[in-house]
Protein backbone atom coordinates (compact mmCIF):
# COMPACT_ATOMS: atom_id res chain seq x y z
CA UNK A 1 0.00 0.00 0.00
CA UNK A 2 1.99 2.96 -1.12
CA UNK A 3 -0.09 6.07 -1.44
CA UNK A 4 0.15 8.81 1.35
CA UNK A 5 2.42 6.82 3.67
CA UNK A 6 2.32 6.59 7.34
CA UNK A 7 5.15 3.89 7.79
CA UNK A 8 8.92 4.36 5.83
CA UNK A 9 10.70 0.60 5.27
CA UNK A 10 14.11 1.83 4.26
CA UNK A 11 17.22 -0.32 3.30
CA UNK A 12 20.51 -0.22 2.77
CA UNK A 13 20.48 -1.41 -0.82
CA UNK A 14 17.75 -3.27 -3.36
CA UNK A 15 19.45 -6.79 -2.14
CA UNK A 16 17.84 -6.37 1.20
CA UNK A 17 14.43 -6.45 -0.29
CA UNK A 18 13.62 -9.53 -0.65
CA UNK A 19 13.79 -9.64 3.55
CA UNK A 20 12.75 -6.49 3.86
CA UNK A 21 9.40 -6.89 1.59
CA UNK A 22 8.15 -9.20 4.74
CA UNK A 23 8.01 -5.59 6.61
CA UNK A 24 5.09 -4.54 3.89
CA UNK A 25 3.41 -7.70 3.69
CA UNK A 26 2.39 -7.22 7.09
CA UNK A 27 1.60 -3.80 7.43
CA UNK A 28 -0.95 -4.41 3.87
CA UNK A 29 -2.57 -6.92 6.56
CA UNK A 30 -3.35 -3.79 8.90
CA UNK A 31 -4.22 -1.50 6.19
CA UNK A 32 -1.20 0.78 6.98
CA UNK A 33 0.19 3.16 3.78
CA UNK A 34 3.81 2.92 2.93
CA UNK A 35 6.67 3.27 1.03
CA UNK A 36 10.14 1.79 0.29
CA UNK A 37 13.24 3.57 -0.35
CA UNK A 38 16.40 2.38 -0.62
CA UNK A 39 19.21 5.07 0.27
CA UNK A 40 22.75 4.40 2.69
CA UNK A 41 23.95 5.77 5.50
CA UNK A 42 27.89 5.03 3.86
CA UNK A 43 27.40 5.18 0.13
CA UNK A 44 24.89 7.92 -0.23
CA UNK A 45 25.14 9.47 3.17
CA UNK A 46 23.97 13.31 1.70
CA UNK A 47 20.73 11.37 0.45
CA UNK A 48 20.59 9.45 3.78
CA UNK A 49 20.62 12.82 5.96
CA UNK A 50 18.13 14.87 3.58
CA UNK A 51 15.85 11.63 3.22
CA UNK A 52 15.73 11.62 7.00
CA UNK A 53 15.53 15.40 7.48
CA UNK A 54 12.39 15.53 5.17
CA UNK A 55 10.21 12.67 6.92
CA UNK A 56 8.38 14.63 9.74
CA UNK A 57 7.04 17.14 7.25
CA UNK A 58 5.73 14.56 4.75
CA UNK A 59 3.37 13.38 7.30
CA UNK A 60 5.57 9.54 8.05
CA UNK A 61 4.84 8.63 11.40
CA UNK A 62 7.51 5.62 11.87
CA UNK A 63 10.73 5.13 10.28
CA UNK A 64 11.79 0.80 9.35
CA UNK A 65 15.28 0.70 8.39
CA UNK A 66 17.27 -2.38 7.65
CA UNK A 67 20.93 -3.04 6.59
CA UNK A 68 23.30 -5.77 7.12
CA UNK A 69 27.21 -5.63 7.70
CA UNK A 70 28.12 -2.68 10.48
CA UNK A 71 24.76 -1.45 9.41
CA UNK A 72 24.33 2.44 10.77
CA UNK A 73 21.47 3.25 8.46
CA UNK A 74 19.24 3.27 11.35
CA UNK A 75 21.11 5.15 13.64
CA UNK A 76 21.93 8.09 11.35
CA UNK A 77 18.25 8.12 10.30
CA UNK A 78 17.51 8.39 14.04
CA UNK A 79 20.19 11.08 14.13
CA UNK A 80 18.31 13.86 12.06
CA UNK A 81 14.97 12.76 12.47
CA UNK A 82 12.52 12.46 15.80
CA UNK A 83 10.27 9.95 14.62
CA UNK A 84 10.59 6.85 16.22
CA UNK A 85 13.25 4.47 14.15
CA UNK A 86 13.16 0.62 14.01
CA UNK A 87 15.96 -1.20 12.82
CA UNK A 88 16.49 -4.46 11.37
CA UNK A 89 19.17 -6.40 11.30
CA UNK A 90 19.94 -8.32 8.25
CA UNK A 91 22.18 -11.54 8.16
CA UNK A 92 23.71 -10.71 4.38
CA UNK A 93 26.78 -10.47 6.13
CA UNK A 94 29.54 -13.52 6.73
CA UNK A 95 29.07 -12.93 10.62
CA UNK A 96 25.03 -13.71 9.56
CA UNK A 97 23.73 -9.94 11.32
CA UNK A 98 25.40 -10.26 14.57
CA UNK A 99 27.07 -7.21 13.76
CA UNK A 100 24.23 -5.49 12.64
CA UNK A 101 22.27 -6.31 15.35
CA UNK A 102 24.72 -5.22 17.93
CA UNK A 103 25.36 -1.84 15.70
CA UNK A 104 21.38 -1.27 16.08
CA UNK A 105 20.50 -2.64 19.66
CA UNK A 106 23.73 -0.85 21.04
CA UNK A 107 22.85 3.13 20.09
CA UNK A 108 24.76 5.13 22.75
CA UNK A 109 22.24 7.49 25.17
CA UNK A 110 20.44 10.13 23.55
CA UNK A 111 19.17 8.64 20.36
CA UNK A 112 17.40 5.55 20.61
CA UNK A 113 16.74 2.55 17.65
CA UNK A 114 14.51 0.24 18.75
CA UNK A 115 16.12 -3.06 17.42
CA UNK A 116 14.29 -6.16 16.65
CA UNK A 117 15.03 -9.80 15.11
CA UNK A 118 18.10 -10.50 12.70
CA UNK A 119 16.01 -11.27 9.47
CA UNK A 120 12.71 -12.04 8.70
CA UNK A 121 11.45 -12.58 11.91
CA UNK A 122 12.43 -9.24 12.59
CA UNK A 123 11.00 -7.61 9.29
CA UNK A 124 7.90 -8.97 10.32
CA UNK A 125 8.26 -7.60 13.97
CA UNK A 126 9.03 -4.50 12.99
CA UNK A 127 5.80 -4.10 10.89
CA UNK A 128 3.79 -5.26 13.79
CA UNK A 129 5.71 -2.79 16.44
CA UNK A 130 4.90 0.12 14.07
CA UNK A 131 1.29 -0.83 13.69
CA UNK A 132 1.34 -0.74 17.71
CA UNK A 133 2.80 2.53 17.68
CA UNK A 134 0.10 4.05 15.20
CA UNK A 135 -2.15 2.12 17.15
CA UNK A 136 -2.01 4.40 19.91
CA UNK A 137 -3.94 6.66 18.36
CA UNK A 138 -6.27 4.59 16.19
CA UNK A 139 -9.30 2.44 17.77
CA UNK A 140 -9.29 0.65 14.26
CA UNK A 141 -6.05 -0.97 14.65
CA UNK A 142 -5.95 -1.55 18.44
CA UNK A 143 -8.68 -3.71 17.35
CA UNK A 144 -7.03 -5.42 14.47
CA UNK A 145 -3.74 -6.35 16.92
CA UNK A 146 -6.71 -7.93 19.12
CA UNK A 147 -7.68 -9.68 16.87
CA UNK A 148 -3.80 -10.78 15.80
CA UNK A 149 -2.80 -11.57 18.70
CA UNK A 150 -5.87 -13.92 19.12
CA UNK A 151 -5.15 -15.54 16.07
CA UNK A 152 -1.79 -16.43 17.11
CA UNK A 153 -2.98 -17.96 20.66
CA UNK A 154 -5.98 -20.19 18.81
CA UNK A 155 -2.43 -21.35 16.82
CA UNK A 156 -0.47 -22.43 19.37
CA UNK A 157 -3.82 -24.40 20.55
CA UNK A 158 -3.55 -26.57 17.14
CA UNK A 159 0.03 -26.58 17.74
CA UNK A 160 -1.03 -28.14 21.08
CA UNK A 161 -3.31 -30.30 19.28
CA UNK A 162 -0.72 -31.25 17.11
CA UNK A 163 1.60 -32.66 19.67
CA UNK A 164 -1.10 -34.60 21.79
CA UNK A 165 -2.57 -36.13 18.77
CA UNK A 166 0.97 -38.02 17.40
C1 LIG B 1 24.50 -2.93 3.32
O1 LIG B 1 25.37 -3.70 2.56
C2 LIG B 1 23.15 -3.17 2.74
O2 LIG B 1 22.17 -3.00 3.73
C3 LIG B 1 23.21 -4.59 2.25
O3 LIG B 1 22.63 -5.48 3.20
C4 LIG B 1 24.70 -4.87 2.16
C5 LIG B 1 25.18 -5.31 0.81
O4 LIG B 1 24.75 -4.39 -0.18
P1 LIG B 1 24.95 -4.71 -1.73
O5 LIG B 1 26.41 -4.95 -1.93
O6 LIG B 1 24.14 -5.97 -2.02
O7 LIG B 1 24.43 -3.52 -2.46
O8 LIG B 1 24.82 -1.59 3.26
Amino acid sequence: MKEKPLVTIVMGSDSDFSVMEETGKTLDEFGVTYEYKVTSAHRSPDQAVTFAKGLFDRGIKVVIAGASYSAHLPGVLASHTTLPVIGVPLDASPLKGMEALFSMGQMPPGVPVATVTIGKAGAKNAALFAVEILATNDERLQKLLKDHRAQIAASVEEKDKNVRNS
